[in-house]
């Protein structure tokens, strides 16, 4: 509101110079403007009638014209100078007015900027034939014990969403025992309800739809992209842009559409780096994009650039726009060309040289959903997209190589490569890798299907121990497999479970791969330990230390919580005709998009892009 006074200042002075101009008694100064005027008014003169060019300026002949033009300059002169002085009378008008009702006035200036905005991006997109959409609201189970652990499985969303409703509601997530709004760096500094748009899909396989309308209108009125906010790239694509796009498929409403393809577009500037490869974080008003500052040498990050294929084609396959295919294509490429040490991914890119920046490779933290996504390209497209597929075999056999290890306990384990050094320790996170295994066993190279289910089922089991090897039933987030140690958190800072889905996922892909029940039992501890030590009156927390046997709360309900774990064990109580795998790919935040029946990879398949 200061610089609006200040440029109501400043024009009240140009117009007060301006309108002295007017007076000034130095008639030679009329008789330059009156020149100049003629020049402006008069554009088309025709030279071959006595005008001449005269200094630049042009100078009609004598004659019938002259009084006429004399009479038009007198009506503009005189028209400008009421204008200028209205435009001073209402500048002291405004400086008369309180600094409120300036304000006031400014808000109502950008509430009208903003609709004219909405109106203009909220322009229908071309009709797109949708794929198959099977298995979307089925799933009940006959038998009356494992409905009655769905049932209970339901009513665990309704308490963590009821209470985001009652305490967080607009916020990103939910601190459950302060009951207030949380979010962190990831979402920027703006409510952008990650908690509605994470839980959508979840709610809507659940049946339950009053909570679902709740969130659609939410996102319909409030869910806005035009603020000064730095956003992780990663964390928007997989949450929002997943979550959006999958609550589109399941219930056929336009606004979801609208909004992720929206929120893709100001996503688009942080593409904008001299190699294509974008940077972790990018402000969805400016578009300015950088990089974590942790991250080695300015690197962008693996995980993160490499996990917006399947989000990306699908948007394209909706807008008809290739826009966003051919941007995560050219990071395909661009991978493609590089040089791997021993054959493995290194988790930091340069986007400036395009060059690794430390050789730390992980299927866990920093590398994991790289390679999901490249096995999940190639199961949605209908398995067209070979060539991510071999991308894919290619990686694992380098993984299998140099990574996966037995401890002497035998427990299957993956480590983490770090400079030429293997380190004997799992993220919580790795633990996705044997549903992955699993899911990538139909089609693998030299047809060792039943060998990667064992390995699958051999990292379900040792994330299991890790589970089962703790006070709370709960694993910690990373455990060590060394002098002695297995499958147990060692460092106090690793000893946090922050309800994190990995293990309940890949329980749930074993599950479906083979109906062995103990996934289902497996399942069940999870549950019942969550319900135990996590749940409190206000939601859902997660615990610091999960071999204490009076655990702290880290006071955090996060969004995956609601779109990930309670998901993934709701489909594990579920049958297996509630999103069957041949036709549903889920995204890395267990966001369901469908598989799309593509001719080949460019999408030819949506008659809006050919
Ligand atoms: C989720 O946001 C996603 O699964 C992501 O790929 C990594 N892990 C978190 C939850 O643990």
């Amino acid at each position: 509101s200061e610089k609006f006074i200040l440029l109501l200042i400043l024009s009240a002075f140009i117009t007060l110079c301006f309108g002295a101009f007017f007076f000034l008694p130095d008639s030679s100064k009329h008789k330059r403007f009156d020149l100049g005027l003629e020049d402006v008014l008069i554009p088309h003169v025709d030279t071959s009638k006595g005008d001449k060019d005269l200094g630049g300026f042009l100078i009609h002949g004598q004659g019938h014209d002259e009084h006429r033009h004399r009479e038009e300059e007198e009506r503009l002169r005189n028209k400008i100078r009421a204008d200028h002085e209205k435009a001073l009378e209402e500048a002291k008008e405004k400086l008369k007015k309180s600094r409120d009702e300036i304000q006031a006035e400014i808000q109502t200036e950008k509430n009208k900027v903003v609709q004219e905005l909405k109106k203009k991006d909220s322009k229908p997109l071309p009709p797109v034939p949708l794929p198959n959409l099977i298995g979307i609201n089925s799933g009940e189970p006959a038998d009356p014990d494992i409905r009655e652990k769905r049932n209970k499985i339901k009513e665990m969303m309704k308490h963590a969403w009821d209470n985001y409703r009652q305490y967080g509601w607009g916020h990103n997530e939910l601190k459950p025992i302060a009951r207030k709004g949380h979010s962190t760096n990831i979402f920027g500094n703006s409510q952008m309800g990650a908690t509605i748009v994470d839980a959508l899909d979840t709610l809507y396989i659940m049946g339950l739809h009053d909570e679902f309308r709740e969130g659609q209108e939410w996102i319909d009125k409030n869910l806005d992209f035009s603020v000064n906010s730095e956003v992780s790239v990663f964390e928007v694509n997989i949450r929002f842009i997943g979550g959006l796009l999958a609550a589109y498929y399941l219930s056929g409403q336009e606004v979801f559409k609208i909004k992720a393809v929206q929120l893709a577009g100001k996503l688009l500037p942080a593409f904008n780096t001299p190699t294509g490869i974008p940077w972790a974080m990018v402000n969805l008003k400016s578009g300015v994009g950088r990089n974590w500052g942790w991250a080695s040498a300015g690197s962008s990050i693996l995980a993160e650039f490499g996990t917006l294929h399947m989000e990306f084609v699908h948007l394209s396959y909706l807008t008809g726009d290739p826009v966003y295919y051919n941007k995560v294509m050219h990071i395909r490429k661009l991978l493609q060309k590089m040089d791997r040490p021993n054959g493995l991914y290194p988790n930091y890119l340069n986007p400036r040289t395009g060059r690794w920046g430390q050789h730390h490779t992980s299927v866990g933290g920093l590398g994991d959903s790289f390679y999901e996504y490249l096995l999940k390209a190639w199961l949605m497209s209908d398995k067209m997209d070979t060539e991510a597929r071999k991308m894919y075999d290619d990686a694992i056999e380098a993984i299998e190589k140099h990574l996966i290890r037995k401890s002497n306990g035998g427990l299957t384990f993956i480590g983490e490569w770090k400079n030429g050094h293997l380190e004997r320790k799992m993220g919580h996170l790795t633990c996705f890798a044997g549903g992955m295994f699993a899911l990538g066993a139909d089609g693998s190279r030299d047809d060792k299907a039943g060998h990667y289910l064992q390995l699958g089922a051999e990292i379900a089991h040792t994330c299991h121990e890790s589970y089962d090897r703790t006070t709370l039933k709960l694993g910690p987030e990373a455990f060590k497999f060394d002098g002695g140690v297995e499958a147990v958190a060692v460092r106090q800072n690793e000893k946090y479970y922050i309800l994190r889905p990995e293990v309940i996922e890949t329980y749930w892909y074993m599950w479906r791969f083979t109906h062995d029940p103990k996934y289902r039992q497996w399942g069940w501890e999870a549950t019942q330990a969550i319900d135990k030590y996590c749940r409190v009156s206000g939601g859902f927390s997660g615990v610091k230390d999960v071999y204490s046997s009076s655990p702290t709360y880290d006071d955090v309900q996060q969004s995956f919580f609601l779109a990930e774990t309670l998901k993934y064990l709701y489909l594990l109580f579920s049958n297996d005709d509630l999103l069957p795998l041949d036709n549903w790919v889920f995204n890395t935040e267990a966001h369901p998009l469908p598989v799309l029946h593509l001719a080949n990879t460019t999408l030819s398949g949506n008659p809006a892009y050919r």
